[in-house]
């Protein structure tokens, strides 16, 4: 059971990205509970101001400290302690390793910058993590706090169907997924790999980890060099490249 808490100008969008599939149906069975907070409802005075000129002059609005820290007060005191995380192009790299670790916390509470971003002071003083979800800039931090949400969401206890579909997926174990078919058993000239009919499941699994091996070593070498293969790996993507390598008739790599 994850609670997480959401300070955002936009909380319709936050509520409707987590309204559906996996995370949809994880909220429903209470494994997820997620509230959101508007700032706006934070500020002074008639105008609700939340954002103001940047000191320094320069393009666009920064947000105020005032509206952010009342309301971070207010979601602080609705539950236990929980980290502050900001989502900004300036923070750590999000990974499947750090979704695990937020996984695991009973709470989470996440702040997402409009405009140029936050007074630096708030950042400074209020948040305890900033987190990315890659090297682009967004008009907002609420898509990287979907992300989050949907990311680790699905990893809550019966979220997902199958008890070990979350120990499969692409980087749980470092490794790219491996390829998957369904219905039908030939599409045009297409058919389906023969060993995936062969009801053999040990050859099934041979296979699928020697795909994992295999799409990882041509698409994600720098993930192939951390990961820690087994000898039994090493054989299977040695066979990989040797069956690649002759497709192609290349000599080198
Ligand atoms: C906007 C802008 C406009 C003119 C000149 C410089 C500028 N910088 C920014 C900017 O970085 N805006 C951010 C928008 C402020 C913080 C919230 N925003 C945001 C978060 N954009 N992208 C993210 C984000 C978060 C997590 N991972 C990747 C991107």
């Amino acid at each position: 059971m994850l609670r997480v808490d959401v300070l955002t100008l936009f909380p319709e969008f936050i509520e409707q990205c987590s309204a559906t599939g996996v995370v949809g149906r994880a909220r429903e069975r209470g494994l997820l509970s997620l509230h959101c907070w508007n700032p706006r409802d934070y500020s002074q005075g008639n105008y609700r101001r939340v954002d103001e000129r940047p000191f320094g002059g320069g393009p666009g609005m920064v947000m105020l400290i005032e509206p952010l820290r009342a309301c971070l007060a207010a979601v602080r005191e609705a539950a236990e302690p929980a980290p502050v995380i900001y989502l900004s192009p300036q923070g750590e790299r999000l990974t499947q390793r750090i979704v695990r670790e937020l996984a695991q916390a009973p709470r989470l509470i996440l702040l997402c910058g409009r405009y140029e971003g936050i007074d630096e002071r708030l950042i400074a003083t209020q948040v305890d993590r900033e987190i990315s979800i890659g090297d682009y800039v967004l008009s907002g931090g609420e898509l990287a706090a979907a992300v989050v949400i949907d990311a680790v969401g699905r990893l809550q206890d019966g979220a997902l169907h199958h008890a070990d579909s979350a120990i499969q997926d692409s980087f749980e174990d470092g490794l790219l997924d491996c390829p998957h078919y369904t219905r039908p058993e030939v599409d045009g000239e297409d058919a389906v790999p023969e060993v995936l009919l062969s009801g053999d499941h040990r050859a099934i699994a041979r296979w699928r980890r020697q795909q994992s091996l295999g799409r990882t070593w041509l698409r994600r070498p720098d993930l192939l060099a951390r990961a820690s293969l087994s000898d039994a790996d090493r054989a299977l993507l040695a066979d990989f490249q040797r069956q690649w390598l002759g497709r192609h008739r290349i000599a080198g790599k």
